[in-house]
């Protein structure tokens, strides 16, 4: 599908999402922030497109809902097991002192961070739903600093435009705009309903972002890229998951 009819097709969805907005204001707005999903050529696309420009444009600052305490479900589920290899598990032997999450890209300071110094920054906690895309789902207490928080402190250049995140699992690996990004709820997590964050969900570090589906969740998080273009990596579809089948953008 060409440019010109994607185009129209998001004007037309956010006209009929935003009503009273119009079709004028719909058209500019997804012109003007460059509403078009990395993956928006693969089949399901348009449907794509008109979700990410919507969700964009209408609930673009708003918050994932938070539960109370006595919510928490007694088991969070563990999807998949842990990495396998030697690196890993000489790392968890040594209590993963000597894991570095790398930043680099379009950042002023490139930089390598330990567990502690990411625990030395201002901590959150907030307890959310995390939903699979197969159906099940929990809610826990998840604690970490925000990813904003060390984007800052990278430096983020003006004209970056998502974060791509990688996993030790290859296999896994994401992005998300600056949107998500900079939300307050998206989280380097290292904890779990107050104790470490077990292996098994994702310790010592995985990404929390609570307005997407669990699988932008990634686990065993060692880098992140910021860009202003997906196009560099892997199929040049955002991420690991619209190569395997599933949109690039899963907002919920
Ligand atoms: N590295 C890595 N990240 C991952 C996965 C995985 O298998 N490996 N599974 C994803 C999927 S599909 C979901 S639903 C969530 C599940 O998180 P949990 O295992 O902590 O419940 O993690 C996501 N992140
Ligand atoms: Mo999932």
């Amino acid at each position: 599908m060409n440019r010109v009819s994607r185009r129209k097709l998001i004007t037309t969805g956010l006209a009929a999402a935003g009503g009273a907005a119009g079709l004028a204001v719909a058209n500019n707005l997804a012109q003007r922030y460059g509403l078009i999903p990395p993956d928006s050529s693969v089949l399901y696309g348009t449907g794509e497109t008109l979700t990410y420009a919507a969700q964009r444009i209408l609930t673009r600052h708003s918050m994932a809902r938070e539960f109370p305490r006595s919510e928490i479900s007694k088991i969070p589920f563990v999807n998949g097991a842990p990495p396998k290899g030697e690196a890993f598990r000489r790392l968890q032997a040594g209590g993963f002192a000597d894991w570095r999450l790398a930043v680099n890209g379009m950042v002023s300071r490139p930089a390598s961070f330990s567990l502690s110094e990411l625990k030395s920054y201002p901590s959150h906690s907030q307890i959310t739903h995390l939903a699979c895309e197969e159906g099940w789902s929990y809610i826990a207490e998840w604690t970490g600093v925000p990813l904003s928080h060390v984007l800052d402190v990278a430096g983020v250049l003006p004209q970056a435009r998502y974060v791509v995140y990688f996993s030790m699992q290859h296999r896994w690996w994401d992005s998300i705009d600056m949107a998500d990004a900079l939300h307050p709820q998206t989280l380097l997590a290292y904890g779990l309903n107050s104790g470490e964050l077990p292996v098994g969900n994702g310790g010592p570090l995985r990404l929390r972002v609570p307005r997407q589906l669990g699988y932008k969740n990634v686990k065993y998080i060692t880098r992140l890229v910021v860009t202003d273009d997906l196009k560099k990596f892997g199929k040049g579809l955002g991420s690991a998951s619209p190569e395997a089948g599933y949109a690039w953008y899963a907002g919920i």
